[in-house]
């Protein structure tokens, strides 16, 4: 069996989030770079296998899935059964269902809308509309953390990996203000310590660097 291939894109927070599943699963992936701005998304070969031409994409010895979220859940319960990270308790997963569907539905749509804005050059400063967006996002996961040190659980899982490749990036674009949202704020240096979270820092960089760039063109 040859190794699942991950098609990604460094300073992408999806694809970031698979990379710390595989990460914390001690999976090793055959990582195949894409570069957006060179349309390798668009390509007929990748839109065959992935029509809405998003990056990530895997390939697991034929098995095709897209959607980070999808792909996490499919990692984990292939290769980790059992893990923490995706308990089988109803009650633990659903909490973690919700979490990747307010990632899904809710943030990272918030973040890359004001990427795009970036990218097709029709902003150079984040609209007070959007920043509103992000900042209501960090007030419901501020909320999330009420009662507990990780966004679903106890312990770090899934939830964590997509809701952290979303908020570093997003706070790239409109900082977490510490004293509006302490607890936030403590949930990033917490997962910032987790011992596979250079899976996040590499890609992240690369983004922070993208938008120091536009900005000082
Ligand atoms: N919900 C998707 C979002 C994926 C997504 O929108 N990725 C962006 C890069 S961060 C992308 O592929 N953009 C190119 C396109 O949509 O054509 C996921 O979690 O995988």
């Amino acid at each position: 069996m040859a190794l699942p291939k991950l098609y990604m894109f460094d300073a992408s927070p999806p694809s970031r989030s698979v990379l710390l599943t595989a990460k914390a699963l001690g999976i090793t992936l055959d990582l195949i770079r894409l570069n957006l701005t060179k349309a390798d998304h668009l390509t007929p070969e990748y839109l065959k296998m992935n029509p809405q031409h998003t990056v990530p994409t895997l390939d697991d010895n034929g098995i095709i899935i897209w959607d980070s979220h999808a792909i996490n859940i499919y990692l984990v319960t292939k290769y980790g059964k059992d893990s923490f990270l995706y308990p089988e308790d109803p009650y633990k997963r659903a909490v973690i269902n919700q979490r990747l569907h307010f990632d899904s539905g809710i943030l990272f749509p918030a973040v890359l809308k004001v990427i795009m804005l970036f990218v097709r050059g029709q902003a150079n400063s984040v609209p007070a509309e959007k920043a509103a967006e992000i900042q209501e996002a960090y007030e419901f996961l501020e909320k999330f953390l009420e009662d507990r040190q990780w966004m679903a659980c106890d312990n770090v899982t899934l939830a964590d990996f997509s809701l952290i490749s979303s908020v570093t990036t997003a706070d790239v674009l409109v900082p977490v203000d510490q004293s509006r949202f302490s607890k936030l704020n403590t949930w990033i240096k917490r997962a910032e310590g987790l011992p596979y979270y250079e899976a996040n820092k590499h890609g992240l960089n690369i983004f922070r660097k993208r938008i120091e760039g536009l900005f000082s063109s």
